[in-house]
């Protein structure tokens, strides 16, 4: 470690040498990080120390923890713009990533009181529930709730969601054209489930969204709730300031 003499606390000191180390290109996004024993051993300090040097640069989105496995240099984050309508297969391919997809269940419910207003319709009608995992290049980014409702949704049970886009089913099969969406997004931390599918230890940051996606009729078509892992994701969105006029 620089110096005992330093001013500074040894923890903040380890984290600009690590950080010095990503920046420098040292540590490359993916690489793995010394353990906290290894880092002690490295620069003298106690195991604890080395912890809170890791767990406040994790905090910061520098690095990410992987259950099991370790704490990484936390790759450029995917951007997700808020100014097109666009659907996750879009924008990862847009990104030169290859999109995938697990589908963790699908079924028929009967609507719920907040996804009967979520999606104007009466409490009992039948709602298509797709839950699945979405990834890139095979990391695991998201996972995303959807629940959609339009005459005839239950045939979607027979499409294969795996390999195709939801939205290009809807638009080129059903012939639903989607205009317009309203999101909320939201700070959290990820509950067992969640973590297990992201792979990621419990209680990490993760950013929880509500979509409802419209057609041209104006109507909701899709209600989805989501969450991505935190470490991995801007949301980016652009606005005009409305001129006064004088
Ligand atoms: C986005 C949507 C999701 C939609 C999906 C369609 C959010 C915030 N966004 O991820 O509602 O189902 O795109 O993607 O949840 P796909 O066309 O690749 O299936």
């Amino acid at each position: 470690m620089q110096s005992r003499k330093s001013p500074l606390p040894r923890y903040y000191q380890l984290k600009e040498i690590m950080r010095e180390k990503v920046t420098s290109g040292d540590w490359k996004p993916g690489d793995l990080i010394p353990s906290e024993r290894e880092l002690g051993e490295q620069y003298g300090i106690s195991r604890m120390t080395a912890r809170q040097a890791l767990t406040e640069l994790v905090n910061e989105g520098l690095f990410y923890r992987e259950q099991g496995k370790g704490t990484f240099v936390s790759r450029n984050k995917i951007t997700q713009q808020l100014i097109r309508l666009t659907g996750f297969t879009e924008d990862i391919s847009a990104r030169g990533q290859a999109p995938a997809t697990r589908v963790l269940s699908m079924h028929m419910i009967p609507a719920t009181e907040d996804l009967a207003e979520r999606l104007r319709l009466h409490v009992g009608q039948p709602i298509f529930r797709l839950q699945r995992l979405r990834l890139a290049d095979n990391e695991p980014l998201a996972i995303e709730r959807s629940h959609l409702s339009f005459i005839g949704c239950e045939r979607l049970l027979d499409e294969d969601l795996e390999t195709q886009s939801l939205y290009r089913i809807l638009e080129s099969r059903y012939g639903i054209q989607l205009i317009q969406a309203e999101q909320e997004l939201e700070a959290g931390l990820t509950n067992e489930e969640d973590a297990k599918l992201l792979n990621l230890p419990m209680g990490s940051p993760a950013l929880y969204t509500r979509r409802t996606t419209y057609t041209n009729r104006d109507l909701p078509i899709e209600y989805a709730r989501s969450v991505y892992c935190g470490h991995k994701y801007t949301f980016y969105t652009h606005m005009l300031r409305n001129q006064l006029v004088p």
